[in-house]
């Protein structure tokens, strides 16, 4: 009895230890990392291409990735940002101020924080600025803190609709307001005799149109050609549809559609973080715009006075893969240097030590994912696959990617280029860009809950180290 005593009270002790390590380490690993060198953030991806044994350190700091020092600004302005207890404001109102510059202009925002006491940072969603200006805490710059300030300077070189929103504590200081528009025009007068936004934006679940709810009007008078940009600053995809008339898709996440045709009775879906350009000429029998079912813009009357309000008249959904007409994208997708998978799914285990059902990326669980690691001037392709239950509007930092093909459907249309693609449960996207623009980039959903609930991870240039970390003395936390 005395030694079955003894085997059962060792084989007791060795299925403890089975078990309490690899969730002691699991459990570790999912603690925050100490540096963005990619063996401490998970692993490294070369996707196919080249490695060197120097990724994450002994390179040029993020901090160093500027616009000129040296070029004078041709725009300059202040935002100040306030925690106004159910929603944060950017000079006094939210969405903040509207942003314009014009193409090939220097950009110089100053970000003041007046009182938000968890820090805040701005990221120009869209607008590939340099490294230094992504305004991503802990990967791009510390949180700003109440009573600081911080400086972001980029060259406009895009004209296209784009937004500006909070990437400290996203998933909060989004969601309450800490957002605006930036419209950069192209140079010349512009072919347009209206030229609009539309932010949508959901404060604790309601519905807003340029911060107002219900149904807006649209200063137009008939025969006026207008540009409506529809910006979705909200965390799922916002269905928006036309009655009254035919129009274009003119420009997608900030550039213009090659030769888009006309479309009638077509749902165009926007999806979160993404913008899309309407045009269209205002009949003398009016015109509605409806978002998302919930708010709308009408100009000179109602086309859809009488009938059910918020119920699509659509009876088609544009599927950009084949709209518009094909043109040179200015490099070769068929050679790529890389190809990273990025496949997304759902698994139990630790997230920074909290157990939990988390996003995985490639099997693995944040921080412990792949870092995709490019060097400049390669091409890359990314494919990512969705099968992790939800839909993911995926949002990469400081690039725009062209659409290769859907579920293996290649691109028949216009160059589609994104830089927020919604993927679908069970969808599968190629996309592909030029890495032309070193840094350490965040390549996240953006549904930003499902970003602090881990789906990230970062585009890596080989040669670049961080100058920054998560959490630390300023609080760094980017989701
Ligand atoms: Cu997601």
């Amino acid at each position: 009895m005395a030694v079955r005593g003894r085997v059962r009270w060792w084989l007791a002790c060795a299925a403890t230890v089975a078990i309490v390590l690899p969730l002691g380490w699991a459990w570790q690993s999912s603690l925050l990392p100490d540096s963005y060198d990619p063996a401490d953030m998970g692993y490294a991806d070369w996707g196919g291409g080249p490695a060197t044994s120097h990724a994450g350190h002994d390179g040029t700091p993020v901090a160093d990735l500027t616009a000129d020092p040296d070029q004078i600004p041709d725009v300059t302005t202040t935002l100040t940002v306030r925690d106004e207890g159910e929603r944060y404001t950017v000079n006094g109102t939210s969405p903040g101020p509207e942003l314009r510059a014009t193409v090939g202009d220097l950009v110089e925002v100053t970000l003041v924080n007046d009182n938000v006491t968890e820090g805040t940072t701005l990221h120009w969603h869209g607008i590939d600025v340099p490294n230094a200006a992504d305004g991503v805490a802990g990967v791009t710059q510390d949180s700003v803190g109440p009573g600081e300030e911080f400086v972001y300077r980029f060259l406009a070189d895009q004209a296209g609709t784009f937004w500006y929103h909070s990437h400290q504590l996203s998933h909060e200081q989004v969601q309450r307001g800490l957002l605006g528009a930036v419209v950069i025009e192209p140079d010349g007068p512009p072919p347009y005799e209206v030229d609009a936004l539309a932010v949508l934006h959901l404060y604790d679940g309601v519905a807003t149109l340029n911060g107002e709810e219900g149904t807006a009007t649209l200063e137009a008078e008939p025969g006026d050609r207008v540009r409506l940009r529809i910006v979705n600053t909200d965390n799922g995809l916002a269905p928006v549809w036309v009655t009254g008339t035919d129009f274009t898709v003119v420009a997608v996440d900030g550039t213009d559609v090659n030769e888009p045709g006309l479309l009638r009775d077509a749902t165009v879906r926007v999806p979160a973080g993404g913008r899309v350009d309407l045009g269209f000429t205002v009949p003398d029998t009016g015109v509605r715009v409806d978002f998302a079912g919930s708010t709308a813009m009408v100009a000179v009357t109602d086309p859809t006075a009488g009938t059910t309000p918020g119920v699509p008249s659509a009876t088609t959904t544009l599927d950009l893969l084949a709209y518009g007409e094909p043109t040179d994208l200015g490099f070769d997708p068929s050679a790529p240097d890389r190809i990273f998978d990025y496949r997304i799914g759902r698994r139990p285990g630790f997230l920074d030590g909290r157990p939990g059902m988390w996003w995985s990326i490639n099997g693995h669980l944040y921080p412990d994912v792949p870092m995709f690691m490019v060097s400049e001037g390669d091409v890359v392709v990314f494919r990512i696959k969705n099968t992790s239950g939800e839909t993911h509007p995926m949002h990469l930092h400081g690039h725009h990617a062209v659409v290769l093909s859907r579920n293996g459907e290649a691109a028949t249309g216009s160059p589609w280029w994104v830089d927020s693609l919604e993927v679908a449960e069970g969808e599968t996207y190629e996309i592909a860009f030029l890495a032309d623009n070193p840094g350490i980039w965040m390549d996240h959903c953006h549904n930003l809950p499902h970003a602090a609930q881990g789906l990230i991870a970062h585009l890596m240039y080989d040669g670049v180290q961080s100058s920054y970390l998560l959490g630390g003395e300023h609080h760094n936390e980017p989701e």
